[in-house]
């Protein structure tokens, strides 16, 4: 079982979509662990884009995950981190699956509606950056046994 971090970043947030978004990961069969409704502080969007400094989109990068409220979230299930990720879309909107989030809902790469974790150790990380230990909610769902095999 993996944990992910999901963000529905301040677009996603302004244009009515936490619902959609929170929709498409419960179908999916991945189970909620955690969420807040917060204003992102520069400081917490500097830490969470930190490999990114120094690119030239990073200031506006910035700008844009402080810029209004948003969702964050955290989803398990078996390979939760990629499964996520999938559904989430390829970075640019563009390039990004039909059927994908990014891609039925936005068209740039600066207003790509939801940030997902892209690995293991990314994960791990950005889960402990936006989540106190005691806010990660364990619990089964009377369903977990017909969408998790083991
Ligand atoms: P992802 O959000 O898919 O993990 P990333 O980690 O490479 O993508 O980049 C983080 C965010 O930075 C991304 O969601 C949007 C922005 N970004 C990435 N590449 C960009 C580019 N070439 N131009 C503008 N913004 C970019
Ligand atoms: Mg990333």
């Amino acid at each position: 079982m993996e944990r992910t971090l999901v963000l529905v970043k301040p677009d996603g947030v302004q244009r009515g979509l936490i619902g959609e978004v929170i929709a498409r990961f419960e179908r999916r069969g991945l189970r909620l662990v955690a969420a807040k409704f917060m204003q992102v502080s520069k400081e917490l969007a500097e830490t969470h884009y930190a490999e990114h400094k120094g690119k030239v989109f990073y200031d506006g990068l910035i700008t844009y995950i402080v810029s209004g409220p948003v969702m964050a979230m955290v989803w398990e299930g078996p390979k939760g981190i990629e499964a996520v990720r999938q559904t989430v879309g390829s970075t640019k909107p563009v390039e990004a699956a039909p059927g994908t989030i990014r891609h039925d809902f936005a068209l740039e790469v600066g207003r790509n509606l939801i940030h997902a974790s892209d690995k293991p150790e990314t994960a791990e990380k950005e889960v402990a950056l936006w989540f106190k230990k005691d806010e990660l909610v364990e619990w089964k769902r009377a369903v977990d046994a017909w969408v998790f095999e083991k």
